[in-house]
C-alpha cells in the first residue's frame, strides 16, 4: 500500500512531479496552499477587493470558486459570481443550472449574461467564423470585463489552469504571436475600462483540479462543449501531458522558465493602443471592438443601444 508522506495513512493521490502521495486530507490543504501561494506570488488581490469569479459550471471554475470562498474570509475577499449563457444548444442549459446551484449553496451573489440580450448566440456563428471557439473566447472576455466592471469588481478571477496557459503559450509560441506571449500572465493590471484578471490556478495542473473537485465532491458538468472537438487547444494539452508523462515536472518547468526568463524579456512589446469601440464604447484597440464586429457578422446590425439586461442572484 502507497502511504500518505504526512501522515502515513493509505495515500489516495500521487504526484508524479513532486514524487509525492498524500491522503485525501493533506492533498485538499496541498492543492489550497499552492493556490493561495500563487496568489501571494502575483499579487493577485488585496485586502477589501471584490473579486468577480467567472463561473462556467466546469470543474475549474467550480473548483476556483469553491477554493476561493473558502480562502475569502482569510485573504479579506468578497466574492461574487459571473456566468455567461452562450446559447450553445444542449450545453449550456446544464452549466448554467450547475454554476446556479453552486452560488446558492454558498450563497454568493452572482449574475447571468445572457448572449442573446445582445441579439445573437455562439450557435449561431457556425458557418459564418470558421474557428468558433476564438470567437467565443473574444465573447467571453468582453462580457465578463464588461460585467465585472458593472458590478463594481477589481478583479475578474478565471479559472485558467496550468495546462490552459501552457496551451496559449505553445500555440502563440508556434503563430510568432508576440502580442500574445507579452499578455500571457497569471495577471493583468488594470486598465482603461478593463478590469484587472488574475487565474488563481494558474500552477494547479488539470489533473489536480480534476482530482480536488472529486475528493471534495464538488458537482460539475462533465459533457464537453460540442466545438471543443477538434479544438487546437484539446490537442496541445494533450502533448504537453505525453511530454509530462516521460518527463514529470516539465510543465511546471516551462510555466516557471516562461514567467522568470521569456515574459519579462516580452514587457517592451508594443501593446495595442487602448481606445474605445464606436458602436459599444468598450475597450478596443479598434475603431469597433472585435465583439460588435461578430455581432455585426450575425445579426447585420449595429448596437448603440446595448443592454445587458441581467438575470440576477444578487
Ligand atoms: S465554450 Fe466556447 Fe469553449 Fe465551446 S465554443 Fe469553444 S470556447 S469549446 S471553453
Ligand atoms: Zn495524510
Ligand atoms: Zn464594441
Amino acid at each position: 500500500m502507497v502511504r500518505c508522506r504526512l501522515c502515513g495513512r493509505a495515500a489516495t493521490v500521487r504526484l508524479r512531479y513532486a514524487n509525492l502521495s498524500l491522503c485525501k486530507e493533506h492533498f485538499i490543504k496541498f492543492f489550497e496552499r499552492r493556490v493561495l501561494r500563487s496568489i501571494n506570488r502575483y499579487g493577485m488581490f488585496r485586502r477589501g477587493d471584490r473579486v468577480a469569479v467567472a463561473v462556467s459550471g466546469g470543474k475549474d471554475s467550480v473548483v476556483l470558486l469553491q477554493v476561493l470562498y473558502d480562502l475569502s474570509e482569510r485573504i479579506g475577499i468578497e466574492v461574487v459570481g459571473l456566468t455567461i449563457d452562450l446559447g450553445i444548444a444542449g450545453y449550456s442549459n446544464a452549466y448554467l443550472e450547475v454554476a446556479k446551484r453552486h452560488y446558492e449553496r454558498l450563497s454568493i451573489p452572482y449574475r447571468v449574461i445572457r448572449l442573446r440580450d445582445y441579439g445573437f448566440t455562439v450557435d449561431e456563428l457556425v458557418g459564418i467564423r470558421r474557428n468558433v471557439c476564438s470567437a467565443c473566447g473574444v465573447i467571453k472576455r468582453y462580457l465578463l470585463n464588461r460585467a465585472a466592471r458593472e458590478e463594481g469588481a477589481d478583479v475578474l478571477a478565471t479559472g485558467h489552469s496550468m495546462d490552459d496557459f501552457l496551451s496559449v503559450l505553445l500555440q502563440a509560441y508556434i503563430r510568432g504571436d508576440l502580442e500574445t506571449l507579452a499578455k500571457l500572465s497569471p495577471k493583468l493590471p488594470k486598465a482603461d475600462g478593463l478590469v484587472a484578471r488574475v487565474k488563481p490556478l494558474v500552477e494547479t495542473p488539470e489533473r489536480d483540479v480534476l482530482a480536488y473537485a472529486l475528493l471534495r465532491e464538488l458537482e460539475y458538468v462533465e459533457e464537453e462543449c460540442p466545438y471543443a472537438k477538434g479544438a487546437t487547444s484539446v490537442e496541445y494539452k494533450m502533448i504537453l501531458n505525453s511530454l509530462e508523462d516521460r518527463h514529470p515536472g516539465i510543465k511546471f518547468q516551462m510555466l516557471r522558465a516562461f514567467m522568470s526568463r521569456i515574459q519579462p524579456a516580452l514587457k517592451t512589446e508594443k501593446k495595442g493602443f487602448l481606445r474605445r469601440c464606436e458602436e459599444c464604447g468598450e475597450p478596443s484597440s479598434r475603431n469597433v471592438c472585435q465583439f460588435c464586429r461578430l455581432r455585426k457578422l450575425v445579426t447585420g446590425e449595429a448596437g448603440k443601444h446595448l443592454s445587458s439586461n441581467p438575470v440576477s442572484g444578487m
